[in-house]
């Protein structure tokens, strides 16, 4: 099999669901921790000037969401059926959007915006509380179809990265806490989190979190 190798900036980021996917399911990779001063290098390579890029051998895999969907599909985490695979599209599609309201608060708007994002969390949750709870997830421990898939790692990213920025947030929302509680005690990505290189890893290229 080809090795495998995660270029990305010593940051969570866009980078973290993808490396929970490789640890939780003990897929060896190589880790390229970008120094900024060093990006200038690796922008003109990158098919859209942006990381992360994700290789297998000599092929180049960008957009994090991209990469994520095919490491699912190599590794049986995403759905051969194509209603279950819509249910797991939709989810990881509602990460994203969500996701991107959070990096323009952390990058644009941290200081004047954040109680006001903090105050509209739970309301904002709310839609992945109701689609988790229908999927069955308390008793299975994932989002979709009672299996592990890609958009697990994204969905626990998500939650944790919120839960770090306000940690009551998930209090009214009992499917998706026992969800992330579920997730932080797999055991290879607790030994993960319990590691030097991620405990010292900022969550945001603007040390913000
Ligand atoms: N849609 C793309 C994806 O999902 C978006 C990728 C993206 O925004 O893959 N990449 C950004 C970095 S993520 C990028 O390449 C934000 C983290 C910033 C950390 C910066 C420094 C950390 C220092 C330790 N940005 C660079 C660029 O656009 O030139």
């Amino acid at each position: 099999t080809m090795a495998y190798r995660l270029e990305y900036f010593d940051v969570r980021g866009r980078g973290e669901s993808i490396r929970y996917l490789l640890k939780d399911n003990e897929l060896v990779y190589d880790e390229v921790l970008i120094d900024f001063n060093d990006w200038p290098k690796y922008k003109p390579k990158m098919p859209y000037g942006q990381a992360p890029a994700f290789y297998s051998g000599d092929t180049m895999f960008v957009q994090s969401n991209s990469i994520l969907r095919y490491l699912g599909r190599k590794h049986d985490m995403y759905p051969s059926d194509p209603v279950t695979a819509y249910q797991v599209d939709m989810l990881n599609d509602g990460v994203e959007d969500l996701r991107n309201l959070y990096v323009k608060l952390i990058y644009q708007n941290y200081d004047a915006g954040k109680e006001e994002y903090v105050k509209a969390l739970p309301e904002r949750l709310q839609p992945f509380e109701n689609i988790l709870k229908a999927n069955g997830a308390t008793s299975s421990g994932f989002a979709v179809g009672g299996k592990v898939s890609f958009v697990d790692y994204n969905l626990y990213d998500l939650l944790d990265i919120h839960v770090l920025l306000s940690p009551t947030c998930l209090d009214t929302l009992p499917t998706l806490k026992a969800y992330h509680n579920t997730f932080n005690s797999r055991p290879r990505l607790a030994a993960y989190r319990q590691t030097e290189a991620f405990k010292k890893r900022n969550v945001n290229g603007n040390g913000k979190q």
